[in-house]
């Protein structure tokens, strides 16, 4: 036991689950928080806004598979959170939110700077807590770590009273977690993992289906082993990237609305689809009536809340993948297999016949060739985070990734300004390790507060904005269904990124022509500090092939 301030407790809570790196940013109710961190010299970075703290901590957690960690007041702070909370539950990243809360007797009374923030993310976080006992706070401290980590990870909020860091109590830290109604699984049915082995052996077209419960276990090499033995063709969803590179020869690509032709018609005309860690979104699935309609399913999930949500599943095996990845493979090592190379030659025919379409840049730099020049110019293990719009599904399409955790994407949200915050994060956890941004001329503008952040802290990012002077997504969509009406899509070029750049305090450089891609980039990586390399891309390339909304995935719009 030992007396210590609530907000000394908290910074204790912190060190007891080893977290190395918090990023926040401070105000009223965290006032005694922000003065224990003074005192304890606790690594902390300070964003420039909330929503690039909560960011910067989701991409920390996917680079690193660490809990990533948050800080921010009460009220605004709390509700600058939001974006990022929901951002991380959508794609199931373990973070800890630390909101501060006006004091115990004035919740309720709309005292100032007073939000619900509990309220405000119920339906965001995989849980949360308000505080208002400082006897409670190691133990809610203990339970948010354990909840954000284990089982099908997520974001967890600790709404803090600021009486509570204002509290002396006597600090013990809990050694275990004992929670009614919270006991996430491990392991599964092991008949259901021979259920499974069962049907691979009997499908005449088998698919396996990659997403990003694969990453977020760490089980890219069991995939891997599985398609090796077997031989099957494999499939990604944007979450799932990474887990086999585009250069395997099993590996067809992405699926869905921007999916390759390969890995779309695959899904039509398999007769058996494995997904694995996947959640059957729409943006891979379309219509869900015509999906993947010869195929028996097989489902292997950690949350049986995703078996049967969107797809019906033939068959299931509940567990976690670290689990029921090294069974399946053991398993499937001791079976025969027999050829599918006709079924997989199809696929990757597939594939040859129709490749990703590439857009016609005129004078400007082709978006595809930004991402397989900076992919040539970066080691495999460099780390990748989008921002969200027609650059992301370029940078998905066209580079190559090789490695699990190298790819950073809002999936689940598809929140414009994730990328450069979240690359602050991943930066941090991977400090020796490339880290390079690719965003748009809208998302960029999102959090370039930011960029603040990074010349401050010496943050070598390379932030690589694609300039097409439009919300180019948006443009793309209303230039293919809304009859070329481009209602508030242009951003009209009216930024200088350069000047934009260096007035942060990180250089800026402009590529405005194809023969100045290679130098100008060979220069940005030679920088120590961090760059932004503002590339001049034409404002009416599409991202293609294109599922219109409503299709089928093998009614891909494939040109022109
Ligand atoms: C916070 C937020 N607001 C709006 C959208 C809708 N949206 C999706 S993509 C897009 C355009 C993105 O523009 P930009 O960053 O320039 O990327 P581009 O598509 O031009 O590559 C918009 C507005 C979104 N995804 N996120
Ligand atoms: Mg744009």
């Amino acid at each position: 036991m030992m007396k210590m301030l609530g907000a000394e407790a908290v910074i204790e809570c912190l060190r007891r689950e080893n977290v190395e790196m918090v990023f926040g940013y401070p105000g009223g109710c965290v006032l005694t928080l922000y003065d224990a961190l003074y005192r304890a010299e606790f690594p902390h970075i300070l964003t420039r806004h909330e929503q690039g703290a909560v960011h910067a901590a989701d991409g920390y957690a996917r680079a690193s598979g660490k809990v990533g960690v948050c800080i921010a007041t009460s009220g605004p702070g709390g509700t600058n959170l939001v974006t990022g909370i929901a951002t991380a539950y959508m794609d199931s990243i373990p973070l800890v939110a630390i909101t501060g809360q006006v004091g115990v007797p004035y919740i309720g009374k709309d005292a100032f700077q007073e939000a619900d923030i509990c309220g405000i993310t119920t339906p965001i976080t995989k849980h949360n807590y308000l505080v208002k006992k400082v006897e409670d706070l190691p133990r809610v401290m203990k339970e948010a770590f354990y909840i954000a980590r284990t089982g099908r990870p997520g974001p967890v909020v600790v709404d803090i009273s600021r009486d509570v860091f204002n509290a002396t109590f006597d600090f013990a830290y809990p050694e275990t977690v004992q929670m009614r109604g919270y006991s996430p699984i491990f392991s599964g049915d092991p008949a259901d993992v021979e259920a499974v082995v069962a049907a691979l052996q009997q499908a005449e077209k088998p698919l396996l289906f990659v997403g990003g419960g694969v990453p977020l276990s760490d089980t890219a090499a069991s995939v891997r082993r599985l398609a090796e033995l077997t031989g099957f063709p494999v499939i990604s969803s944007l979450m799932g990237l990474g887990t086999l590179p585009s250069s395997h020869p099993q590996h067809l690509g992405m699926v869905g609305m921007h999916g390759t032709y390969g890995a779309n018609m695959a899904t039509m005309e398999c007769d058996l689809l494995v997904g694995i860690g996947v959640r059957f979104d729409d943006r891979v699935t379309s219509l869900v009536k015509d999906f993947a309609p010869h195929a028996k399913i097989v489902h292997l999930d950690i949350d049986p809340a995703e078996v049967n949500k969107n797809v019906r599943a033939d068959l299931k095996v509940v567990a976690d993948l670290r689990w029921s990845l090294p069974l399946l493979c053991e398993q499937a090592a001791a079976c025969e297999w027999r050829s599918r190379a006709e079924w997989l030659s199809q696929c990757q025919q597939w594939n040859r016949e129709n490749p990703l379409p590439v857009a016609d840049a005129g004078e400007r730099v082709a978006p595809h060739q930004v991402m397989e020049r900076v992919k040539a110019a970066l080691p495999d293990d460099a780390v990748i985070v989008t921002d969200v719009g027609q650059h992301q599904m370029w940078a998905a399409q066209h580079y190559d990734f090789v490695q699990s955790r190298s790819l950073l994407t809002s999936g689940g949200l598809g929140t414009m300004g994730y990328g450069l915050p979240a690359a602050m994060g991943a930066q941090i956890a991977h400090p020796d390790k490339p880290v390079v941004v690719f965003s748009g001329d809208g998302s960029i503008m999102m959090n370039c507060q930011e960029l603040s952040t990074v010349a401050d802290n010496g943050l070598p990012l390379k932030i690589i904005v694609l300039n097409n002077e439009v919300l180019g997504m948006v443009n793309q969509w209303q230039r293919m269904f809304y009859g070329k009406r481009y209602s508030h899509s242009s951003t009209h070029g009216g930024t200088d990124f350069v000047k934009l750049a260096e007035a942060m305090g990180v250089t800026g450089m402009r590529v405005s022509a194809p023969d100045e891609l290679d130098l100008v980039l060979a220069q940005a990586l030679a920088v120590e500090g961090p760059v932004l390399v503002e590339v001049q891309v034409p404002p009416t390339a599409d991202v293609l092939p294109m599922v219109p909304p409503g299709g089928r995935l093998d009614q891909m719009v494939l040109g022109g």
